[in-house]
């Protein structure tokens, strides 16, 4: 992975990020798609599927989340999963098309046995040939180090708004928590997974404050989820009107017009999402989804309407970055 990024941008202003979101329609969906075209194969989908291997009870109180413990949602807690028992939704992900795999706990960081066990479902998922991600929360160094020992790839962590409204969404743990576990990320050479939720009552200038800050990283992150907000009964955020769907597919095109060649992922969301909404999103710069019947505690589009979608679109399955030759049957768009 690159050090430093030639000729990409890391000095955005909010004022110009803003001016970016005011454009007319057309005239930013060209400007976007344009740098799309320039940085990436246009019709090539990224596909990476989630599996929750730690579900509920977590301690934090992000109000959008339907797994922090402070919130009745009628989820039932669970322990962390065995590895066998990941390893074969890994193998499952696979054969249905997928090259990384992305798994997601509910907490606020790692304990350390719990890590031994992360880092031994990391190395099974990762002799399978696929790409390896992991969401566990915060780390310290010695955390890092021993997920980049055990192969991971990336890890995800969400800045997941603008630091202006993020105190309105979390208490728990300030930006600041967050911007430090990302750098440690990067130091290590693992690839950096960071993006946000659009739709929790936030302003269009927190959604260019949050674009800001992911662009002015030192390094933009190699892939950037957009999530629009998945409104969970229990939750603080429930209830909430949904978002303008133009709004969500500006936020999109600014990302892709401010990290010309990061991943940028149509996340959670498309459950409730038209196929007409998505395919401008996907013209729009977004270049990477989540695959699978879930996320990590809701619903996602399945996988045979992916395909039937991806089909009318013309867009193909991105092919695993290395492994084992079987893997490029399964690829078919
Ligand atoms: N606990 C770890 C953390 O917060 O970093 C990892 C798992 S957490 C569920 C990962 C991300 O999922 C959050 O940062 C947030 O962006 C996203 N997320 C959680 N609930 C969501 C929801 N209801 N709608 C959209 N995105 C959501
Ligand atoms: C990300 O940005 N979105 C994913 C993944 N990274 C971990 C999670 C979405 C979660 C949606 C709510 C749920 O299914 O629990
Ligand atoms: Fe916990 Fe992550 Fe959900 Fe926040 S987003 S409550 S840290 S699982």
């Amino acid at each position: 992975m690159s050090q430093h990024q030639p000729g990409l941008r890391h000095d955005w202003t909010q004022q110009e990020i803003e001016a970016l979101f005011a454009l007319p329609f057309n005239d930013l969906l060209y400007r976007a798609h344009g740098v799309h075209r320039e940085h990436f194969e246009p019709n090539t989908v990224q596909v990476s599927t989630l599996l929750s291997i730690k579900t509920g009870a977590c301690p934090e109180d992000c109000k959008y989340c339907p797994q922090s413990v402070r919130y009745n949602t009628g989820l039932e807690r669970e322990a962390l999963m065995e590895v066998e028992r990941v390893l074969e939704a890994a193998r499952r992900a696979r054969e249905a098309g997928a090259t990384r795999f992305c798994m997601g706990a509910a907490w606020r960081s790692p304990k350390g046995k719990e890590l031994v066990q992360v880092a031994k479902m990391i190395e099974g998922v990762k002799a399978l040939g696929l790409e390896t991600c992991a969401t566990l929360g915060m780390l310290d160094d010695e955390q890092t180090r021993t997920l980049r020992e055990a192969g991971l790839d990336y890890y995800n962590h969400n800045v997941d708004s603008s630091e202006e409204f993020y105190g309105e969404i979390i208490t728990t743990r300030s930006y600041q928590d967050r911007l430090d576990t990302l750098e440690r990320v990067r130091a290590s050479g693992m690839n950096v997974c960071s993006g946000g939720i659009v739709g929790m009552g936030e302003s269009r200038a927190d959604r260019a404050s949050m674009l800001r800050t992911l662009a002015n990283l030192p390094e933009h992150p190699q892939s950037v989820p957009i999530n629009q907000l998945v409104q969970v009964e229990g939750t603080p955020l429930s209830g909430l009107e949904p978002p303008d769907m133009l709004e969500f597919v500006r936020t999109i095109a600014v990302a892709r017009i401010l990290m010309p060649s990061s991943y940028v992922r149509l996340s959670a969301g498309r459950t409730e999402m038209s196929e007409q909404q998505q395919a401008l999103c996907f013209f729009a710069g977004a270049n990477s989804v989540f695959y699978g019947e879930k996320l990590l505690t809701t619903g996602n589009p399945d996988t045979e309407a992916d395909r039937r979608l991806f089909q009318r679109l013309g867009l193909k399955f991105e092919a695993a970055a290395s492994g084992p030759e079987e893997q490029a049957h399964a690829c078919g768009g």
